[in-house]
């Protein structure tokens, strides 16, 4: 793959490196070819809303520090879009928020888990949970997502960045605290989601981990009411006005 050499002053610099990285993903093996069109699909939407993290975003990611801040056992799922986009800040996420990670694939195979695995490594985040060793049994082509296979069964609150709607509202049935970053405020995974982050992943992901560390010394009661305040109908109804608005692009 060709060295990426676009300028940081080129004004679509963010996007253009993402792109790059999903298309290295694939190259490597770590990111799947429906993630080449997921990442496509997203970057429409990000286009919409100039490429920006808009105040009701910032707001969910603020609310998402504070529920992984809260939590018992928080995990991050990281699928083979992430792991390609942003795996040092899914390490630095987790860092400041004493959260799990857990490789977690839609199109699951053994190579692309040890892929993931081994890429997250090479950028320093290890004991990575969800390796071909540890894993259970794939699921099985006639198995509904209910039955998920996925080691979140014992996270209380679970990060699932670009989650596929079936899987993301299996998630909520089961009752767990669910984060969803999605650019799409329409998809069932952002409704599904108690904490809708309607951003880029990109920027998602550092921002809240600066929230995080913002409200690192932050008592329960003042956590509890960042997250009491949060409204996630409110926020995809926010990206989604800024989106009509056109004002924005
Ligand atoms: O690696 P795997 O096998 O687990 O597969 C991962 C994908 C993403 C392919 C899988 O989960 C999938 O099929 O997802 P969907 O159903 O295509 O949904 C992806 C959603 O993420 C869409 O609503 C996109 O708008 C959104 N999206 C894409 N890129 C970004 C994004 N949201 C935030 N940041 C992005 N960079």
């Amino acid at each position: 793959m060709e060295e990426f050499d676009v300028p940081e002053s080129h004004p679509r610099y963010d996007s253009l490196l993402t792109r790059h990285r999903i298309e290295a993903g694939v190259e490597k093996g770590i990111t799947s070819t429906a993630g080449l069109v997921a990442q496509g699909r997203g970057e429409a939407f990000d286009y919409l809303l100039s490429e920006e993290t808009i105040p009701s975003a910032d707001a969910a990611e603020r609310a998402a520090a504070a529920h992984l801040l809260l939590a018992e056992h928080p995990v991050i799922s990281v699928n083979g879009n992430v792991a390609a986009m942003t795996p040092e800040g899914v390490g630095d996420l987790a860092a400041a928020t004493g959260a799990d990670i857990e490789v977690n694939l839609f199109g699951r195979t053994e190579e692309r888990m040890r892929a993931i695995v081994d890429h997250l490594a090479a950028h320093g985040v290890t004991g990575v949970k969800g390796h071909p060793a540890d894993a259970p049994k794939p699921r099985l082509e006639h198995q509904p997502a209910t039955q998920d296979p996925d080691q979140k069964n014992d996270a209380d609150v679970v990060l699932v960045p670009l989650e596929d709607g079936d899987r993301a509202e299996a998630l909520g049935e089961m009752g767990k605290t669910e984060i969803v970053v999605d650019l799409n405020p329409l998809s069932r995974s952002a409704e599904a989601a108690a904490v809708p982050v309607i951003d880029n992943l990109i920027r998602a992901i550092p921002n809240i981990t600066e929230h995080a560390g913002d409200l690192a010394d932050a008592d329960r009661a003042e956590l509890q009411g960042i997250v009491d305040a949060f409204d996630p109908e409110e926020a995809r109804r926010e990206a989604e006005a800024a989106i009509r608005s056109g004002e924005l692009s």
